[in-house]
C-alpha cells in the first residue's frame, strides 16, 4: 500500500518537472536557444569543461550560463572570468536541479538581458551521478561527464545518468598515464547501457580531444545559427 502511495507520488512529482521542462523548452525554442544540461558527479570536470569551451567558441556566438550549486557561487565567479552572463541558482538542499528552479534562472535572464540575442544556453547542473539525470530542465541535449579518476565500474553502477545522455565527455583523459584505468572498458561499461551515445574522451587541461566535441557542440546549434563564424 506504502510502495503504491510512494510510487504514485514519485510519478506525479516527475510528471509535473516534464510540465514545467516542456514550458522551459518552449521558450528557449520562441528564443531560438539551444540549451545543453552538463551532468555528473562532484569534480569530474563541468565548470573546466565550460571554461575551456567558452574559450574555443568564437566571439560571435553568444552564450549564457546558469550555473546550479547547492551553496556558493565558485563556478559561477569562475565563469564569469570568460565574460559571459552566468546566473547563479543555489538549490539549497536539494541535491539536482529541476525546472522550476531553471524557470526562475530563466525568467531572470530575461530581466537582466534579451535572450532572444543569445545563441547557446550552457546549464551546469549539481555535482551527483543520480538525481540530476531524473529531472529535466527543458534542455534540448544531456552532456554527462566521467572523469577516468571514477572507475571503470560507474556507467554500471549508475546507469541512469549513462542512458539518459545524449553525449558523454570522458574527462581528465591527461592522467591517464598516472592510473591504472582501461578507458576501453569504461567506454565498453558506456556502450552497454547506452549503445549509440557519441562518447569524447579529452581534458580540459591540455585540450587533447576537444577537436571532435567542439564538433558535436557545433552540430547541436539550431540550423540558423549555423552561418555564423564557429569556433575560434
Ligand atoms: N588533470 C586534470 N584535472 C582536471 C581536468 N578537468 C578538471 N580538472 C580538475 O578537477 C577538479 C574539479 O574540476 P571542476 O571543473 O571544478 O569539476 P566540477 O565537475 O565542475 O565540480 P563540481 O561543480 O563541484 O561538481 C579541479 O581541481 C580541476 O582543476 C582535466 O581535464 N585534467
Ligand atoms: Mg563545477
Amino acid at each position: 500500500m506504502h510502495q503504491t502511495f510512494d510510487h504514485a507520488l514519485e510519478v506525479n512529482l516527475l510528471h509535473a518537472n516534464q510540465a514545467g521542462a516542456d514550458h522551459n523548452r518552449a521558450h528557449l525554442d520562441a528564443w531560438g536557444v539551444t540549451c545543453l544540461n552538463f551532468m555528473s558527479g562532484p569534480g569530474a570536470g563541468k565548470t573546466s569543461l565550460l571554461e575551456r569551451t567558452l574559450h574555443s567558441l568564437t566571439p560571435a556566438l553568444k552564450v549564457a550560463v546558469i550555473e546550479g550549486d547547492m551553496t556558493t557561487d565558485l563556478d559561477a565567479q569562475r565563469l564569469r572570468q570568460c565574460r559571459v552572463p552566468v546566473i547563479a541558482i543555489n538549490t539549497g538542499r536539494c541535491c539536482h536541479l529541476d525546472a522550476k528552479m531553471v524557470a526562475g534562472g530563466l525568467r531572470q535572464w530575461a530581466r537582466e538581458h534579451n535572450p532572444a540575442e543569445f545563441d547557446l544556453l550552457f546549464v551546469e547542473n549539481v555535482g551527483n551521478l543520480v538525481c540530476p539525470a531524473e529531472f529535466a530542465v527543458g534542455e534540448h541535449a544531456k552532456v554527462a561527464l566521467l572523469s577516468i579518476t571514477e572507475g571503470e565500474d560507474k556507467p554500471l553502477k549508475y546507469p541512469l545518468m549513462f542512458q539518459q545522455a545524449d553525449c558523454l565527455v570522458v574527462t581528465k583523459l591527461d592522467l591517464a598515464p598516472y592510473l591504472q584505468v582501461d578507458l576501453d572498458r569504461i567506454i565498453a561499461h558506456v556502450r552497454q547501457i547506452n549503445p549509440q551515445v557519441p562518447i569524447f574522451p579529452l581534458s580540459a587541461q591540455t585540450g587533447v580531444g576537444f577537436s571532435p566535441w567542439l564538433a558535436w557542440l557545433h552540430a547541436q546549434l539550431s540550423p540558423q545559427i549555423h552561418e555564423k563564424a564557429l569556433f575560434a
